[in-house]
């Protein structure tokens, strides 16, 4: 199903949406959506949304589940992807691990090489959550040196600071 569907829906620069069960992909797909989404496609598995940012942005993004069983599969819908964008959820301290080594696994597929990154920490609402700061040492961002890389914090939940994430996300695509 990848590759035919990418193809009809090649127009826009693809965004990946990826992030562990949990990390609330969900929930800002539908945020985005009761504001500037064009328009939703749900699909089996996955879902894909054309999010217009402004007169020239748009960006297609592209949401594969985070279940341990889905992430072997997250190899399959990286051709021609121009950003990824990683979902932590910053108040579950118990799964920052498990989060770092699923990013790795992820940034080391020859289709990101070079490939932006922005991950979003996610849940800043929650009382507990860890700052942007105990993220990106979680993931070990600094030694992300072979690509342009941002961590910004927001609420899906609440609808905080994913349009500046994603407007962020789209100055890295054109930028590279
Ligand atoms: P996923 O699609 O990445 O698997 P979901 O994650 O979007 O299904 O979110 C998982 C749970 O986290 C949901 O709670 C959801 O409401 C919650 N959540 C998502 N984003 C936020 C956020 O920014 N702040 C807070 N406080 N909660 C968030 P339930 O209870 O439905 O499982």
């Amino acid at each position: 199903m990848g590759p035919s569907l990418r193809k009809q829906t090649h127009q826009p620069p693809q965004v990946i949406l990826l992030g562990l069960d949990s990390a609330g992909k969900s929930t800002l797909l539908y945020r985005l959506h009761q504001g500037v989404i064009m328009e939703t496609v749900p699909t089996i598995g996955f879902n894909i949304v054309n999010l217009k940012l402004d007169k020239k942005s748009v960006l297609t993004v592209w949401d594969v589940g985070g279940h341990e069983s889905m992430r072997s599969n997250w190899k399959y819908y990286l051709e021609g992807c121009k950003a990824l964008v990683y979902v932590v959820d910053a108040s579950d301290h118990s799964r920052i691990n498990e989060a770092k080594m699923a990013l790795n696994i992820i940034l080391s597929d020859h289709n990101l090489k070079d490939v932006p990154l922005m991950v979003l920490a996610n849940k800043t609402d929650m009382q507990n959550s860890m700052t942007i700061n105990d993220v990106s040492s979680g993931l070990d961002l600094k030694s992300c040196t072979n690509r342009d890389w941002e961590i910004q914090a927001c609420s899906a939940l609440q609808g905080l600071g994913l349009h500046q994430a994603f407007q962020s996300v789209a100055k890295m695509i054109t930028k590279k």
